[in-house]
């Protein structure tokens, strides 16, 4: 199909931005309020990664207060904005404006903005929340143990296991406490603490040590599962592949413990198919189906990106440009669409790039790697050429700069472009 064509198939943008479902796009959330009664600026990642961003993210979404967005550069995936360095020394996010103070730290900010708007339920410093706190490092570190020191020998692997394991289910014990699948009755700060780490710890110890914290602990699931159910959490809910390939820069390394589950489960987020344990298990990554809209979501991203997702890909432009167009024809029709010789390489490096939920939410992108892995599946040249390999000591390959400028024109009806 030509991108004319596939233009219109694409899903129309969200009709209500700053009041709808979260959304990792949005820079003004208001929540019925006026303009005027904004007090609040959240200076986050454009990358839509940061795990402390996320956590005042939610708790701004979860208590619906209006705020603005403002989005800086991370250090591993490009240059830091000087304008938020002249702000906040060293650069750190996240940062946040309240009644144009600045404070950073991301637990002071949370405690500020319950002085300032009320808690969600039990406060920060509420008795019955302050050793949750304490446990949430505390798997934290068990977590950073096992994933991050290498394993010299298999007794370091089993250990490190064991460590996380033990706080684990400590966790999964203060989910039981209490009737219902949150911390303390209702969702309330304490489960936020949680969510950032906790899905990062579901992403990469399938990936690095195959490993499967929600088969494992059921409170955890019906934890997550329960979140999953909020559209507040779906939008800013990342995916194994994304988690995977993104914590490396930023924890120093992750380390794969290298058993046969582990390579398995590692190929299958990679590539799929997806979900990563078939249609009989449970979803590991989610307990939401696909909407119908997943497949017209991510082709109206890729539609409106597409002048620099095509100038980005080693193919380059011309090379890209029909590859890419079959793919898209087999993720909105599913019709299956051979690309040129020698597109594989070009259509798996885009697939292995695709950001959640900065670019879309977690099923479109699943939709749309299936479809471009099942196109270079079709290359008439070299099906299994992989893409270029993702750098683990930065992402630069991520660099937000050149989607920040013009978003493209529409190409001319009859037009390849
Ligand atoms: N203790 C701080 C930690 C903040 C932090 O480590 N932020 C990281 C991102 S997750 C950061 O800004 N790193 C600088 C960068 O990557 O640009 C907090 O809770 O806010």
């Amino acid at each position: 199909m030509d991108w004319w064509e596939l233009e219109p198939l694409g899903a129309p943008p969200d009709p209500d931005p700053m009041g709808g479902p979260a959304s990792a796009r949005a820079l003004l959330r208001l929540f019925g309020h006026s303009e005027r009664d904004v007090r609040v600026t959240l200076y986050r990642d454009h990358h839509a990664w940061c795990p402390y961003c996320q956590k005042v993210w939610l708790w701004l979404e979860e208590r619906r207060v209006p705020y603005r967005v403002r989005k800086v550069t991370m250090f591993c995936y490009g240059q830091k904005e000087s304008w938020y360095t002249d702000l906040v020394r060293g650069g750190m996010l996240p940062a946040l404006e309240l009644d144009g103070r600045l404070i950073t730290e991301s637990d002071q900010i949370l405690e500020e903005l319950e002085r300032a708007f009320g808690s969600l339920g039990p406060g920060m410093t509420d008795p019955a929340v302050l050793p949750l706190r304490q446990l949430e490092r505390q798997l934290f570190r068990a977590w950073c143990q096992w994933l991050c020191v290498p394993s010299r020998d298999g007794s370091q692997e089993s250990s490190g296991r064991a460590g996380f394991d033990r706080f684990a289910e400590r966790f999964g014990l203060a989910l039981v406490a209490d009737p219902g699948p949150f911390l303390l009755g209702e969702l309330s700060s304490a489960d936020l603490i949680f969510v950032p780490y906790v899905e990062r710890m579901s992403a990469s110890l399938a990936y690095y040590k195959g490993y499967l914290l929600r088969e494992r602990h059921p409170a955890i699931d019906r934890w997550f599962a329960a979140l999953e159910r909020r559209s507040t959490y779906l939008g800013t809910q990342s995916d194994f592949h994304t988690h995977a390939h993104d914590l490396p820069p930023q924890m120093g390394g992750c380390h794969a413990s290298g058993s046969q589950e582990q390579r398995h489960l590692a190929g299958r987020i990679d590539s799929g198919p997806w979900p990563i344990l078939g249609p009989e298990r449970p979803d590991p990554e989610t307990s939401q189906s696909a909407p119908e809209d997943a497949a017209s979501v991510a082709l109206a991203r890729v539609v409106k990106h597409r002048a620099v997702l095509l100038a980005r890909n080693p193919l380059g432009p011309d090379g890209m440009d029909r590859p890419l167009r079959c793919a898209l024809t087999q993720l909105i029709s599913g019709r299956s669409c051979p690309p040129p010789a020698g597109s594989a390489a070009g259509l798996r490096y885009l697939r292995d790039r695709i950001s959640v939920p900065r670019d879309m939410p977690l099923h479109s992108a699943r939709s749309l790697r299936s479809a471009l892995e099942r196109t270079a599946g079709l290359d008439p040249a070299d099906p299994m050429a992989s893409g270029e390999p993702i750098p683990w000591r930065h992402r630069r390959d991520q660099d937000p700069a050149p989607f920040l400028a013009t978003p493209t024109p529409s190409p001319p009806r009859g037009s390849s472009r």
